[in-house]
């Protein structure tokens, strides 16, 4: 393995390059070469100043996560910072990309922080239940006050270096490469004599004490469950009250809370879980042209998505007026994201500019990848599959948007399997991050790789997953929502479930989605499933209030009323009224259900099922399962989804649970699968069945 920084010269400049890729992250190895460099440099007279730089992409993008699992090696990160901030020569952070968490505070520890146009800086430790452990929260008030340290600190969403310029923690612009501009601004600093500066060694700002009152009353909901958010402001309080050395004990003890809480360890496995696998990337297929077939929603979002990546994108409408309408979509849509600030008005028009119209098939005979998203019909499907088989050149990717239908039957109309596979997206398509990667029986590693590449490129995570019915978000979505369906007819209600379900961290309740993505889109695909469960009471009540015409927001009505002056959802009397119709017509019981079965029975229905889909290798593992739930269904990614979640709660306790329920309804899905009954039996987790799978694969 090779050093992980280099020193280097440059007349009476000292360059340290660290080189430690992929983001040049604070590892331990890398702490310990950093401290021996400064060490050397500091105490080398013919060294005037020192340039600290990072090769690659980025500065540093902070500490290194995986080290976060056990305590931390000498020298920690505030030792290391500590002494580079007391060099008796002037530090100077040539800073470009990614300076975030670790990073941002290592430049804060140096005495000079220069920057080219790129500079991402920011503290994201918050987004891993995490704080600034390493000074951050001591030495950003000193330079950027209060107010924007709360702000960067608690949102964890960097900055660019024009903000950073203006909170004064940038000093000097620096046009064109970073290092050799930090080199050349070190030289005219140490010909202007100056001296080292050491934050530290600057008073605290003034601070009322109502400002970090305030600071935590402004936090949002969601962050109320987190440790971090609160601790943050904690720690920064400190620094307006504590002196220097006793405010970073405090920061660093605040910091170990934080790093032991099961909500930190959740998300950082988030973290690695969503980038997945880098494998098979050299097995992807160039994409710079795609077709996308169907220009209504889904179409047009998918559209978006890769147009404003860069992709050149046709999109196919039989229908003259649909895609007009669909090319409006997308002109509007990015357009709008511009007005948002969210990219620069060149760049949409840029993007507006990669999308044309046809109303033929033939207009993708060229491209290097089609996606269809024609209704949701397989004939309607294997007939288009067919034409394209035949149309588009060899080796071009063909992608069905299919969210319920047999992959493999598709892509057995097209003639060249090996080039099909499915790639479903999340509604609204340009807004949800989840792609579900369907693997059919012939599906080319090529195909797969090219189609994850994709995915990664227009900025959304890819799962590759096995074909069944509902692949593994919507077919686990099933058992969740058959649990919640039960509870009604049992004598729950709508709002006292998605409640429940609310506070346990769900973004929004399984009713309340329902009324979201329409009554009436569920309601046809349980029509369409031949293997559909046959107990009458499944979805019984869902399928009664799309028979209503209830479909949800979009006609006002659903499992709620959507007519008030804010549309926002309100209890109906007129759907308590049906739901006991329908359990008196279906003879069953009434009872009060507590808030804790509601939970209990839907995250365990969640656990059997996901168990099944490990045992019968539609997903590779179970962090594919949490990825997808935590990305596509809004599970509280602070449980890690539900695999990590029942790994949390104990395997034990979840079919504890499940021959409790089994017993008291006697329903065989109850039974636990035979992986999940094993695996509790002796105590196992699913990660530790998936390591113990890894290891001895
Ligand atoms: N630690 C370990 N590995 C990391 C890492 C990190 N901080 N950041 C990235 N990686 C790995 C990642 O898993 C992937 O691995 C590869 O690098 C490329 O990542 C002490 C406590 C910097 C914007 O939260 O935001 O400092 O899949 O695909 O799209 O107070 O990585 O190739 O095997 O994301 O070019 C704070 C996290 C840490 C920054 C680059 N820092 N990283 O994006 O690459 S806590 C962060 C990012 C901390 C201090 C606190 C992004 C990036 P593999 P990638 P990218």
């Amino acid at each position: 393995m090779s050093a992980p920084l280099a020193i280097e010269r440059d007349g009476s400049i000292a360059v340290i390059v660290i080189d430690h890729p992929p983001v040049n992250a604070l590892a331990h190895r890398l702490r310990t070469a950093l401290l021996a460099a400064i060490e050397r440099l500091d105490a080398d007279p013919t060294v005037q100043a020192i340039v600290l730089h990072g090769a690659g992409r980025n500065f540093i993008a902070g500490a290194d996560i995986s080290e976060f699992d056990q305590p931390a090696q000498p020298p920690l990160l505030n030792e290391l910072l500590f002494r580079l901030e007391s060099c008796a020569k002037p530090v100077i952070a040539a800073l470009h990309g990614a300076a975030l968490g670790g990073g941002a505070e290592t430049a804060l520890a140096c005495h000079y922080r220069a920057a080219t146009a790129d500079l991402k800086l920011g503290f994201p430790e918050v987004t891993l239940g995490l704080l600034p452990g390493a000074g951050g929260t001591v030495r950003l008030p000193r330079v950027a006050g209060w107010q924007a340290s709360i702000e960067l600190m608690t949102g964890g969403k960097p900055v660019d270096r024009e903000r950073a310029v203006a909170l004064g923690v940038v000093d000097h612009r620096i046009e064109g490469e970073a290092r050799a501009g930090a080199v050349a601004w070190a030289r005219e600093l140490v010909a202007a004599g100056a001296a080292p500066r050491r934050l530290r060694e600057l008073p605290a700002p003034d601070a009322s004490p109502e400002l970090f009152a305030a600071a935590r009353a402004a936090l949002p909901a969601a962050a109320g469950r987190l440790p971090a958010p609160g601790r943050i402001v904690d720690s920064l309080e400190a620094s307006a009250t504590r002196p220097f050395e006793q405010a970073l004990d405090r920061a660093r003890e605040l910091f170990e809370e934080c790093r032991r809480s099961s909500e930190s360890r959740a998300l950082r496995y988030l973290f690695f879980a969503e980038r997945g696998s880098s494998a098979d990337r050299d097995a992807a297929l160039r994409v710079d042209s795609a077709g996308v077939i169907g220009a209504g929603t889904m179409g047009a979002g998918i559209a978006i998505s890769l147009a404003t990546a860069g992709i050149a994108v046709t999109i196919v409408d039989s229908k003259p007026e649909s895609l007009a309408a669909g090319l409006a979509r997308v002109a509007s849509t990015i357009e709008g994201s511009a007005l948002k600030g969210r990219m620069t008005a060149a760049d949409a028009a840029a993007a507006v500019a990669r999308v044309r119209g046809a109303g033929d098939l033939q207009a993708l005979a060229a491209v290097d990848l089609v996606i269809e998203a024609v209704f949701e019909n397989l004939a309607v499907k294997q007939e288009l599959f067919a034409q394209l088989g035949k149309l588009c050149k060899p080796q071009a990717v063909l992608a069905t948007n299919t969210s319920t239908l047999d992959v493999d039957a598709i892509a057995a109309a097209s003639g060249r399997a090996v080039d099909v596979a499915g790639m479903h997206f999340f509604s609204p398509a340009h807004v949800m991050r989840l792609v579900e990667i369907i693997r059919g029986r012939e599906s080319s590693r090529a195909t797969l790789a090219t189609l994850r590449a994709v995915t990664r490129r227009i900025g959304k995570i890819g799962v590759t997953v096995g074909n069944c019915y509902g692949f593994v978000g919507n077919r686990m979505l099933y058992a969740y929502g058959r649990e919640k369906e039960l509870m009604l007819l049992e004598g729950s209600t709508p709002e006292a479930i998605d409640r429940a379900l609310e506070e346990f961290g769900m973004a929004m309740g399984p009713n309340a989605v329902g009324d979201l993505a329409g009554l009436d889109i569920g309601y046809q695909a349980r029509r369409q499933w031949s293997e559909r469960p046959d107990d009458p009471r499944f979805y019984r009540v869902s399928d009664r209030l799309a028979e209503l015409g209830r479909y949800g927001q979009k006609s006002g009505r659903g499992f709620y009323r959507y007519d008030g002056p804010d549309r926002k959802r309100q209890p109906d009397p007129e759907v308590l009224e049906l739901i006991r119709t329908e359990a008196k017509i279906l003879g069953v019981a009434q009872r009060k259900i507590a808030n804790t079965e509601i939970v209990e029975r839907c995250i365990c229905a969640l656990a059997n099922e996901g168990a099944r889909i490990l045992e019968e290798g539609i997903a590779a593992s179970p962090a594919d399962i949490d990825v997808i739930w935590c990305n596509g269904y809004g599970f509280p990614r602070h449980r890690g989804g539900p695999m990590f979640h029942a790994d949390t709660i104990g395997l034990a306790t979840v079919v504890e649970a499940m021959r409790r329920f089994g017993g008291e309804q006697g329903a065989r899905y109850w039974t636990p699968a035979p992986l999940l009954a094993s695996l509790a039996e002796r105590e196992g987790t699913f990660a530790g069945w998936q390591a113990g799978r890894a290891g001895g694969d």
